[in-house]
């Protein structure tokens, strides 16, 4: 069979570049740890309003000075509405949907997750500036997406 020598070369530089991709997540995964997530928390999206911690949205402050923040997203809204958060503090957000795949990303800060019906999306941040932040849905989530926003005020 006879091949012809650009296409030779295209092959080549094809299975080189698999290589070199291959060989990039080989290392990224036994030399920087990086695995896929475990101890992922799942909940029954349609029970989610009677189960705890998600029956209460909104933010428990723990015995060691940090808080806890319960969100429900749906369509097209987020519980709890307006967060108010003390200054310095450091807040783990609890994140789930009772519907379809929703974002929540408070730009400025690093937070941003998928939040996905079924799931328990979690992420931290230290609110170490005063203000108010912006929380917005940054997953096309229907025709009312563009309304899901709310407020993170921190004093
Ligand atoms: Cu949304």
């Amino acid at each position: 069979m006879h091949i012809h020598r650009s296409e030779r070369i295209w092959l080549t530089f094809g299975l080189a570049m698999m290589a070199v991709f291959l060989a990039t997540i080989t290392t990224a995964a036994v030399v920087d740890g990086i695995v896929p997530p475990s101890n992922v928390q799942t909940i029954d999206p349609a029970k989610v309003s009677q189960t705890p911690p998600f029956d209460h949205p909104g933010l428990h402050k723990l015995a060691n000075g940090s808080y806890e923040a319960y969100y429900v997203a749906h369509i097209f809204s987020f519980e709890p509405h307006h967060l108010s958060v003390p200054l310095g503090a450091h807040v783990t957000f609890y994140v789930t949907s009772t519907d379809v795949e929703h974002g929540f990303s408070v730009p400025e800060t690093g937070i941003n997750t998928m939040v996905t019906p079924g799931w328990v999306s979690t992420v931290s941040h230290t609110f170490t500036k005063p203000g108010k932040y912006l929380l917005v849905c940054n997953e096309y989530c229907g025709a009312g997406h563009q309304l899901m926003a709310d407020a993170i005020e921190v004093r």
